[in-house]
């Protein structure tokens, strides 16, 4: 790994460089090295051969987050420290060469995030497996902060040389009106120090006009032909939009049937035994469509009987649901699939049929009264698995959401809890602390994550913890050296780091951090002082669409500033939002950090991931029963965490009575002032007075996801938080229990339970 262990290749990066007739190393620049590692690590790449295994895995997803490559792909290949050294010889330092390899943006966050992570352990483990999505040309858009609000623009990360490699492969995609031709693009996945790679395959389409883009975002979303990939999900809020995104899901789901087909095909398959070549895991409800598309393909091409076709898909499919968010749930409206795709539509009606025959239950019909199809209730029929994502998720999903199903299909339900990369997450982002951990316990750990247990035999050694503390306080000077060169932010590195980076959504309740920093404010004001100062980091993107989340941003800009700049307060308390959260912000904010707050309303947050990176790398959780904290406080006990908050039970059944009136908490002293400080004078001075006002309104009278009714135990225990740091001791030996128990978390345990519990490719030699 980056820490120590260092493969000797053939020849080295030097050597490369002078059979190519380059300039030495010393008279290059930074770019031209940049380039130049890109070419050599594609050529070490381009000799790992394919996995050769009967069965393939295809994980199909719309979004894959991969984040940079070049420092992953060579700690990958074991030459992480040797490349290093070469480049520190010649005067040259890899990290300044690392911040100029652009970000794919091909995702929004934890689903996406989750698939790189996913694609990384499938060739660590030498399962052979491959991702299929799509090639978004700018991707989910760069977040530009202009007047305390969120701009979106265009994020251009595709230069002529990149981690893409063409193919000649490509299919013609048949819609409604018109045909369109495919090309298929592919990244490399190298496992971890393996012989074997898989692909990332990322589809496009020949014509993307990047003159379509007007101001910001904006573009002409009708010219299909022109635009299919040249965002990440546009916006979903209006018709045009939503058939776009039909084009964009069906382009993918029917180029993927191809190559799977095409793959088996080339194997042996003669299509009626195609579950032995070829299982599909679908992620979420956006590929959902590739289930009509195989049938239709073997129906109509390979004369297979619909019956037959239906069986044959059941087995080789399995799905996987993400969000309990009724309002993120996929049904498309069938005239829409119509005007896309008619033919897929003959093939749902016919799925809808054999449902409605045999079973009188409107909640699992596939198209509903009102002739939306739901994508899911089609998913779990027509698959052959359906899991959750985390333990709670799973049981909510087959004890209230999905109940109707489980009843129907309990065999089909499985729990997969998810899992990050420790190769990204904890070598390559904090290689102190990675590093440390080996010194402590050695490098079994690496290829078995579970052994960091052994940590545990040094949870009382005050060494360790004076070690730990060097390390974060290392890692926070980094960030801030960082953050000031990019951001021009200027972090304290002695006070506390309490942060929170994740998508905006009313359900993740920054507004009740928002909240807290209002409280905290004003008690500075009223000369009630921390014991010492607090950094609130916040970072994130909102839907541009979402009205709510576009105001808490605003909201949390509004008080950056006012806070910032007042000198009564910047002395106990600072406030950030980081612009254009990302995957790279991320590897640096989090190791960097003491505080992770994973403060959703219990029962919303299906898994989160972010919770898993946090405590790997060192912070300590400030959280709900909600998502994976439920497994992370189990895992570490009561008194390594902090956990507050209503649980999910009672929530679901508030729900269910419509029971939670917000202004009924609102009224309670300590909370109505620290509410309407969002309409205070100070605020809409530095704001948009519509905006705040809308916000006040929305938590006063509505506050659909309850911020209300935690707020004050989420002080409280905050406050304990606080108050505990200032015992190092006290919150080390945390620390030490949290990194120990992270293993479980490892993203190749979750592969290894999709492999055999629901893949089994390697019973198919
Ligand atoms: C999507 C949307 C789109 C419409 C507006 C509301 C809304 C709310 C939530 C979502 C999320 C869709 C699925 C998703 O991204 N789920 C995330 O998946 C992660 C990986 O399993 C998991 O860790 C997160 O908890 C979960 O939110």
């Amino acid at each position: 790994m980056k820490g120590i262990k260092i493969r000797t290749m053939n020849h080295n990066f030097t050597e490369f460089l002078k059979r190519g007739g380059n300039k030495e190393l010393k008279e290059m620049t930074n770019q031209e090295i940049y380039y130049k590692l890109l070419e050599y690590v594609k050529e070490e790449a381009e000799k790992k051969s394919e996995n050769k295994s009967k069965k393939k895995i295809y994980y199909i997803s719309a979004e894959f987050l991969i984040g940079k490559l070049l420092s992953n792909n060579l700690i990958n290949l074991g030459i992480y420290k040797e490349i290093r050294e070469e480049l520190k010889n010649a005067g040259k330092k890899l990290s300044d060469i690392e911040e100029l390899e652009t970000e794919p943006s091909l995702g929004n966050g934890g689903l996406g995030r989750l698939a790189s992570c996913f694609v990384d352990s499938m060739s660590t483990l030498g399962i052979n497996g491959e991702g299929i999505g799509l090639n978004y040309h700018c991707g989910l858009f760069k977040q530009v902060f202009k007047k305390n609000e969120q701009n979106a623009e265009p994020n251009y990360w595709i230069e002529d040389e990149s981690w893409l490699r063409d193919t000649n492969i490509g299919y013609k995609v048949k819609f409604k009106n018109f045909t369109l031709n495919s090309k298929l693009k592919r990244i490399d996945i190298l496992g971890y120090e393996k012989d074997t790679k898989n692909y990332l395959n990322l589809f496009d389409i020949e014509s993307v006009d990047y003159n379509l883009i007007e101001e910001g975002i904006t573009f002409d979303e009708e010219i299909i032909e022109k635009n299919l990939t040249l965002f990440l999900y546009p916006d979903d809020s209006t018709k045009k939009g939503e058939l776009l995104r039909i084009y964009q899901q069906y382009f993918m789901v029917s180029n993927a049937a191809r190559l799977i087909i095409a793959k088996a095909v080339e194997k042996g398959s003669n299509i009626h035994d195609l579950a032995d070549y070829a299982f599909v895991q679908i992620n979420d409800t956006h590929p959902s469509m590739v289930i009509p598309e195989l049938i239709r393909i073997m129906t109509e091409e390979y004369k297979i009987s619909f019956e037959e076709s239906v069986e044959i898909v059941t087995a080789m499919t399995g799905y996987t649901n993400h969000t309990i968010l009724a309002e993120a749930l996929e049904k498309w409206p069938l005239e829409y699939l119509e005007e896309v795709v008619p033919d897929i539509v003959e093939i749902i009606k016919k799925l809808d049929k054999i449902v409605k025959i045999k079973y009188n239950n409107e909640n699992v019909q596939i198209i509903d009264k009102e002739d939306r199809v739901h994508m899911a209730n089609m998913d779990i029929h027509f698959s052959s698995s359906v899991n959750g994502v985390a333990y709670l998720h799973t049981e909510i999903l087959k004890n209230s959401e999905l109940k109707d199903f489980y009843e129907i299909y309990p065999e089909k339900f499985n729990n997969k809890t998810n899992g990050i990369t420790f190769r990204r997450w904890l070598e390559s982002c904090n290689e102190d602390l990675a590093d440390y951990i080996k010194e402590l316990i050695g490098t079994g750990y690496l290829t078995d994550a579970e052994k960091l247990e052994e940590l545990l035999k040094f949870s009382d050694d005050k060494e360790v913890y004076r070690k730990l503390e060097n390390i974060k306080k290392e890692n926070k000077l980094k960030l801030k050296e960082y953050l000031q060169h990019t951001q021009g932010i200027v972090i304290d590195e002695n006070s506390i780091i309490d942060t929170q980076i994740k998508r905006f959504h009313e359900y993740k309740r920054q507004q009740m951090n928002a909240l807290y920093v209002i409280k905290k404010y004003l008690d500075i004001k009223s000369g009630k002082l921390p014991e010492r100062k607090i950094t609130v980091l916040f970072g994130g993107k909102a839907a541009p669409a979402y009205i709510i989340a576009q105001d808490i941003i605003h909201l949390i800009l509004c008080l950056s500033e006012i806070i910032n700049n007042d000198p009564e307060v910047n002395k106990y308390l600072n406030v950030y939002l980081v612009e254009n959260y990302n995957v790279g912000l991320a590897e640096k904010i989090i190791p960097a950090t003491d505080i992770s707050e994973q403060i959703s309303l219990a029962s919303k947050e299906a898994s989160g991931t972010g919770n898993m990176k946090f405590m790997l790398n060192g912070a300590l959780t400030l959280g709900t029963m909600d998502g994976a904290n439920v497994e992370i406080c189990e895992l570490v006990g009561n008194e390594n965490i902090y956990i507050f908050g209503k649980h999910s039970d009672e929530i679901i059944e508030l729900y269910e009575k419509e029971g939670y009136v917000s202004k009924d908490y609102y009224k309670q002293e300590g909370i109505k002032e620290v509410v309407d400080f969002i309409t205070s004078k100070e605020l809409v001075k530095v704001g948009n007075s519509e905006r705040l006002e809308r916000l006040h309104n929305e938590l006063v009278n509505k506050d659909w996801f309850m911020t209300l009714i935690d707020f004050k135990e989420y002080y409280e225990v905050k406050e304990k938080m606080l108050s505990d740091y200032e015992n190092k001791e006290l919150w080390y030996k945390k620390v030490i229990n949290n990194i120990a128990k992270a293993g479980f978390f490892s993203s190749d345990r979750t592969i290894g339970q999709y492999e055999n519990e629901i893949w089994k490719t390697k019973d198919k030699k």
